[in-house]
């Protein structure tokens, strides 16, 4: 899995590399802004996804790449609005100072706009597919990025701060602000391989239970790792007073709910068969990540 990884990684640093505007393009503020928050040292989880989605699926990663670079754009947007001091108001992200912090607020929220901008310019230059036309595709991240899923849980998630929260609402935050991106990069990559309505039905089940249990896990670590570990500022839920897991339903519960969820995105997978192994690892190895 290591090793998957690390190649992986590499595949979609080159392909954001060459498909991201230079540095050197006019004007060079907002192409360096971009750059510095895509080249920060994101794990790149939702491109890998992306990837080994069109692979369990019979695609070709090659096929795929525009579009797990699509996701990982407005994933890297998001962190960027995300970090500005109208919203959490952090200065650490990445393991690097935040994009306000460098470049100021102005070009901070214009790298955001410009990275969500540019995911659907590289969305638009793949083909589509017979089973899922280019307008699918296009409808898939455009939903996934809007005010029903990402937007609607970063507005939940900021309206219920410091407030007492429900399980539902709190799943509610989880499954809008983290798992609609993340199962997306998944349905996304099964689409570029022309999947059929059933194993694209399994994956959308196993992107939903892996992407709350990606959540969950952040919860826990923000509570149980250091800023150095995690490259961004640890404790940040507790003082914000955010709707988490650990605070909501405690700590242990909360592990507890993580291997659960893992476990229902394996069970999905299951009529996949042994196409699914990479995904399988893949799991396995967010449910027993540190950072
Ligand atoms: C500002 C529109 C808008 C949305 C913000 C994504 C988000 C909603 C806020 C960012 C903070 C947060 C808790 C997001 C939840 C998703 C999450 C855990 C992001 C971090 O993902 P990783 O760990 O990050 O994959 P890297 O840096 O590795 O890519």
């Amino acid at each position: 899995m290591k090793e998957y990884l690390v190649a992986r990684q590499k595949m979609v640093d080159e392909a954001l590399e060459a498909l991201l505007p230079k540095s050197t393009v006019k004007p060079k503020t907002i192409h360096k802004a971009m750059r510095y928050s895509i080249f920060a040292g994101g794990k790149r989880l939702r491109p890998i996804l992306c990837l080994a989605a069109a692979e369990c699926c019979g695609g070709k990663p090659g096929t795929a790449i525009p579009l797990a670079c699509a996701v990982e754009c407005i994933h890297t947007y998001s962190l960027i609005h995300d970090d500005l001091p109208c919203m959490d108001d952090d200065d650490l992200r990445r393991g690097m100072p935040t994009s306000h912090k460098v470049f100021g607020e102005a070009v901070a929220v214009l790298a955001g706009d410009a990275l969500l901008t540019f995911a659907f310019e590289l969305a638009s230059e793949v083909p589509g597919w017979p089973r899922h036309p280019l307008k699918e595709v296009i409808r898939e991240l455009a939903v996934a990025a809007g005010s029903r899923r990402l937007i609607a849980g970063q507005v939940v998630d900021l309206e219920s701060e410091g407030k007492k929260v429900s399980v539902p609402l709190l799943r509610f935050i989880h499954e809008s602000k983290t798992a609609a991106l993340l199962s997306s990069s998944i349905r996304l990559g099964a689409m570029s391989a022309n999947a059929g309505s059933v194993q694209l039905q399994n994956l959308s089940a196993f992107g939903k239970a892996l992407g709350l249990a990606f959540q969950v896990i952040d919860d826990i670590l923000d509570v149980t790792q250091t800023s150095e570990t995690l490259g961004k500022s640890a404790g940040k839920d507790v003082s914000a007073e955010k709707a988490t897991y650990p605070s909501v339903v405690g700590l242990e519960r909360s592990r507890q709910i993580a291997r659960k969820l893992t476990q229902e995105a394996h069970s999905s997978l299951k009529p996949l068969g042994r196409k699914a192994e990479i995904l399988h690892g893949l799991a396995d190895h967010l449910l027993s990540r540190e950072y």
